[in-house]
Protein backbone atom coordinates (compact mmCIF):
# COMPACT_ATOMS: atom_id res chain seq x y z
CA UNK A 1 0.00 0.00 0.00
CA UNK A 2 1.07 3.59 -0.79
CA UNK A 3 2.10 5.81 2.14
CA UNK A 4 0.51 9.02 2.38
CA UNK A 5 2.84 12.02 1.32
CA UNK A 6 2.04 15.67 2.10
CA UNK A 7 3.73 19.09 0.83
CA UNK A 8 3.01 22.39 1.91
CA UNK A 9 -0.16 24.24 0.42
CA UNK A 10 2.08 26.80 -1.49
CA UNK A 11 0.10 27.25 -4.34
CA UNK A 12 -3.12 29.12 -2.36
CA UNK A 13 -2.83 32.66 -1.90
CA UNK A 14 -5.12 34.39 0.28
CA UNK A 15 -7.50 37.49 -0.78
CA UNK A 16 -9.09 40.40 0.40
CA UNK A 17 -12.98 39.83 0.98
CA UNK A 18 -13.26 42.78 -1.54
CA UNK A 19 -11.25 41.37 -3.90
CA UNK A 20 -12.78 37.85 -3.60
CA UNK A 21 -16.21 39.44 -4.05
CA UNK A 22 -15.04 40.90 -7.15
CA UNK A 23 -13.08 38.19 -8.62
CA UNK A 24 -16.74 35.38 -7.99
CA UNK A 25 -18.63 38.50 -10.10
CA UNK A 26 -16.19 38.57 -12.39
CA UNK A 27 -16.01 34.58 -12.85
CA UNK A 28 -19.79 34.87 -13.46
CA UNK A 29 -19.87 37.56 -15.81
CA UNK A 30 -17.67 35.34 -18.12
CA UNK A 31 -19.09 32.12 -17.53
CA UNK A 32 -22.81 33.56 -18.19
CA UNK A 33 -21.62 34.74 -21.54
CA UNK A 34 -21.13 30.75 -22.24
CA UNK A 35 -23.58 29.46 -24.93
CA UNK A 36 -23.64 26.09 -26.37
CA UNK A 37 -23.72 26.85 -30.14
CA UNK A 38 -24.17 24.71 -33.14
CA UNK A 39 -23.25 26.02 -36.10
CA UNK A 40 -19.74 26.30 -36.52
CA UNK A 41 -16.80 28.23 -39.02
CA UNK A 42 -14.75 25.93 -40.67
CA UNK A 43 -11.92 27.68 -39.30
CA UNK A 44 -8.44 26.15 -37.92
CA UNK A 45 -7.54 26.65 -34.21
CA UNK A 46 -4.28 25.58 -33.18
CA UNK A 47 -3.60 22.31 -31.67
CA UNK A 48 -1.96 24.23 -28.72
CA UNK A 49 -5.16 26.15 -26.91
CA UNK A 50 -6.62 22.42 -26.72
CA UNK A 51 -3.46 20.98 -25.38
CA UNK A 52 -3.73 23.63 -22.60
CA UNK A 53 -7.05 23.39 -22.56
CA UNK A 54 -6.98 19.34 -21.71
CA UNK A 55 -4.49 20.40 -18.85
CA UNK A 56 -7.07 22.24 -16.98
CA UNK A 57 -9.49 19.54 -17.77
CA UNK A 58 -6.92 16.75 -16.45
CA UNK A 59 -6.73 19.21 -12.97
CA UNK A 60 -10.10 18.45 -12.10
CA UNK A 61 -11.06 16.48 -8.49
CA UNK A 62 -11.42 12.66 -8.73
CA UNK A 63 -12.13 9.73 -6.79
CA UNK A 64 -9.26 8.63 -4.76
CA UNK A 65 -7.08 10.60 -7.59
CA UNK A 66 -7.37 7.86 -10.08
CA UNK A 67 -8.33 10.67 -13.02
CA UNK A 68 -10.92 8.12 -14.99
CA UNK A 69 -10.74 9.89 -18.13
CA UNK A 70 -9.29 10.09 -21.41
CA UNK A 71 -9.90 12.69 -24.28
CA UNK A 72 -9.88 11.94 -28.10
CA UNK A 73 -8.58 14.92 -30.25
CA UNK A 74 -10.13 14.27 -33.31
CA UNK A 75 -9.04 16.61 -35.87
CA UNK A 76 -8.76 14.39 -39.06
CA UNK A 77 -11.21 15.42 -41.80
CA UNK A 78 -12.02 11.44 -42.46
CA UNK A 79 -12.54 10.43 -39.14
CA UNK A 80 -14.92 13.07 -38.55
CA UNK A 81 -17.07 12.49 -41.73
CA UNK A 82 -17.44 8.95 -40.08
CA UNK A 83 -18.70 10.36 -36.75
CA UNK A 84 -20.86 12.77 -38.66
CA UNK A 85 -22.38 9.16 -40.11
CA UNK A 86 -22.54 7.02 -37.44
CA UNK A 87 -24.27 10.31 -35.00
CA UNK A 88 -26.78 10.92 -37.72
CA UNK A 89 -27.99 7.31 -38.28
CA UNK A 90 -28.32 7.38 -34.03
CA UNK A 91 -29.74 10.15 -33.80
CA UNK A 92 -32.35 9.61 -37.29
CA UNK A 93 -33.24 6.47 -34.72
CA UNK A 94 -33.19 8.88 -32.00
CA UNK A 95 -35.94 11.33 -33.10
CA UNK A 96 -37.86 9.59 -35.77
CA UNK A 97 -38.30 6.23 -33.22
CA UNK A 98 -36.74 6.28 -30.14
CA UNK A 99 -37.43 9.87 -28.25
CA UNK A 100 -40.81 9.75 -25.98
CA UNK A 101 -42.80 12.64 -27.24
CA UNK A 102 -42.19 14.48 -23.75
CA UNK A 103 -38.29 14.31 -24.44
CA UNK A 104 -39.16 15.68 -27.75
CA UNK A 105 -41.18 17.91 -26.41
CA UNK A 106 -38.98 19.50 -24.16
CA UNK A 107 -36.38 19.61 -27.13
CA UNK A 108 -38.12 21.72 -29.28
CA UNK A 109 -36.95 25.25 -27.64
CA UNK A 110 -33.68 24.34 -28.59
CA UNK A 111 -34.43 23.58 -32.71
CA UNK A 112 -32.00 20.53 -32.69
CA UNK A 113 -32.91 17.90 -35.33
CA UNK A 114 -30.62 14.72 -36.55
CA UNK A 115 -28.39 17.02 -39.06
CA UNK A 116 -25.41 17.22 -37.71
CA UNK A 117 -23.13 18.78 -39.92
CA UNK A 118 -20.84 20.90 -37.53
CA UNK A 119 -19.39 17.44 -37.08
CA UNK A 120 -17.24 17.92 -39.87
CA UNK A 121 -17.25 21.75 -40.12
CA UNK A 122 -15.87 22.32 -36.95
CA UNK A 123 -12.23 22.20 -36.37
CA UNK A 124 -11.87 19.57 -33.34
CA UNK A 125 -14.11 16.98 -31.90
CA UNK A 126 -13.21 16.16 -28.30
CA UNK A 127 -14.72 12.43 -27.78
CA UNK A 128 -14.28 12.37 -23.65
CA UNK A 129 -14.60 8.68 -22.15
CA UNK A 130 -14.92 7.76 -18.80
CA UNK A 131 -12.80 4.74 -17.75
CA UNK A 132 -14.98 1.86 -15.71
CA UNK A 133 -11.94 0.50 -14.25
CA UNK A 134 -8.16 0.97 -14.99
CA UNK A 135 -5.94 -1.56 -16.85
CA UNK A 136 -2.40 -2.22 -15.75
CA UNK A 137 0.19 -3.10 -18.26
CA UNK A 138 -0.26 -6.76 -17.65
CA UNK A 139 -3.77 -6.31 -18.08
CA UNK A 140 -4.68 -6.11 -14.40
CA UNK A 141 -7.88 -4.68 -13.70
CA UNK A 142 -7.79 -1.53 -11.33
CA UNK A 143 -10.94 -0.77 -9.63
CA UNK A 144 -11.61 3.47 -10.32
CA UNK A 145 -14.60 5.27 -8.07
CA UNK A 146 -17.17 7.81 -8.63
CA UNK A 147 -16.14 7.52 -13.03
CA UNK A 148 -19.26 9.92 -13.64
CA UNK A 149 -19.12 12.38 -10.83
CA UNK A 150 -15.30 12.57 -11.99
CA UNK A 151 -15.62 12.63 -15.43
CA UNK A 152 -18.71 14.67 -15.18
CA UNK A 153 -16.02 17.34 -13.19
CA UNK A 154 -13.67 17.37 -16.00
CA UNK A 155 -15.98 18.06 -18.85
CA UNK A 156 -16.63 20.92 -16.92
CA UNK A 157 -13.73 22.04 -16.30
CA UNK A 158 -12.92 21.68 -20.01
CA UNK A 159 -15.67 23.62 -21.22
CA UNK A 160 -14.82 26.60 -18.65
CA UNK A 161 -11.30 26.65 -20.29
CA UNK A 162 -12.38 26.82 -23.76
CA UNK A 163 -14.52 29.16 -23.26
CA UNK A 164 -12.23 31.20 -21.10
CA UNK A 165 -9.71 31.02 -24.00
CA UNK A 166 -12.27 32.40 -26.65
CA UNK A 167 -14.06 29.48 -28.20
CA UNK A 168 -17.36 27.78 -28.69
CA UNK A 169 -18.17 23.85 -27.87
CA UNK A 170 -21.18 21.77 -28.10
CA UNK A 171 -22.00 19.62 -25.17
CA UNK A 172 -23.20 16.40 -27.72
CA UNK A 173 -24.34 13.13 -26.57
CA UNK A 174 -25.47 11.04 -29.42
CA UNK A 175 -27.34 7.78 -27.76
CA UNK A 176 -25.72 5.59 -27.76
CA UNK A 177 -21.94 6.47 -28.45
CA UNK A 178 -20.69 3.00 -28.53
CA UNK A 179 -19.86 3.63 -31.96
CA UNK A 180 -16.89 6.11 -30.81
CA UNK A 181 -15.70 2.91 -29.44
CA UNK A 182 -15.20 1.61 -32.75
CA UNK A 183 -13.73 4.91 -34.78
CA UNK A 184 -11.15 5.84 -32.18
CA UNK A 185 -10.09 2.42 -31.01
CA UNK A 186 -11.20 2.80 -27.40
CA UNK A 187 -11.33 -0.24 -25.30
CA UNK A 188 -14.40 -1.81 -23.67
CA UNK A 189 -13.09 -0.72 -20.63
CA UNK A 190 -14.28 3.09 -21.43
CA UNK A 191 -17.34 4.32 -22.12
CA UNK A 192 -18.40 7.74 -23.98
CA UNK A 193 -19.41 10.46 -21.78
CA UNK A 194 -19.95 12.85 -24.11
CA UNK A 195 -18.56 14.53 -27.48
CA UNK A 196 -17.84 18.35 -27.34
CA UNK A 197 -17.50 19.97 -30.72
CA UNK A 198 -14.99 23.22 -30.80
CA UNK A 199 -14.02 26.09 -32.41
CA UNK A 200 -15.48 29.46 -33.59
CA UNK A 201 -18.77 30.42 -34.18
CA UNK A 202 -20.19 30.38 -38.11
CA UNK A 203 -20.23 34.21 -38.69
CA UNK A 204 -24.50 34.16 -38.86
CA UNK A 205 -24.11 31.87 -36.21
CA UNK A 206 -27.57 31.80 -33.75
CA UNK A 207 -28.72 30.69 -30.53
CA UNK A 208 -31.90 29.77 -28.75
CA UNK A 209 -33.31 32.44 -26.99
CA UNK A 210 -33.84 30.54 -23.62
CA UNK A 211 -32.37 31.62 -20.34
CA UNK A 212 -31.13 30.07 -16.89
CA UNK A 213 -32.82 30.21 -13.46
CA UNK A 214 -32.24 32.61 -11.25
CA UNK A 215 -30.18 31.97 -7.65
CA UNK A 216 -33.37 31.72 -6.20
CA UNK A 217 -34.66 28.54 -8.37
CA UNK A 218 -31.50 26.56 -7.74
CA UNK A 219 -30.44 27.39 -4.07
CA UNK A 220 -31.58 27.07 -0.64
CA UNK A 221 -29.75 28.63 1.92
CA UNK A 222 -30.46 26.74 5.09
N1 LIG B 1 -28.66 13.82 -28.80
C1 LIG B 1 -29.65 14.48 -29.62
C2 LIG B 1 -30.82 14.95 -28.84
C3 LIG B 1 -30.57 15.92 -27.76
C4 LIG B 1 -30.83 15.56 -26.46
C5 LIG B 1 -30.68 16.46 -25.45
I1 LIG B 1 -31.20 15.91 -23.58
C6 LIG B 1 -30.21 17.76 -25.72
O1 LIG B 1 -30.04 18.69 -24.69
C7 LIG B 1 -29.96 18.14 -27.04
C8 LIG B 1 -30.11 17.19 -28.05
C9 LIG B 1 -29.02 15.60 -30.46
O2 LIG B 1 -27.84 15.89 -30.28
O3 LIG B 1 -29.68 16.18 -31.30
Amino acid sequence: MAEARFVPLLDWEERPVEEMRRRAREFYDEMRRRRTVRQFADRPVPRAIIEDCLRAAGTAPSGANLQPWHFVVVGDAAIKAKIREAAELEESEFYHHRAPKEWLEALAPLGTDEHKPYLEAAPWLIAVFGQRYGVTPSGGRVAHYYVQESVGIAAGFFIAALHHAGLVTLTHTPSPMGFLNDLLGRPHSEKPFLLLVVGYPALDARVPDIDKKPLEAIVTFV
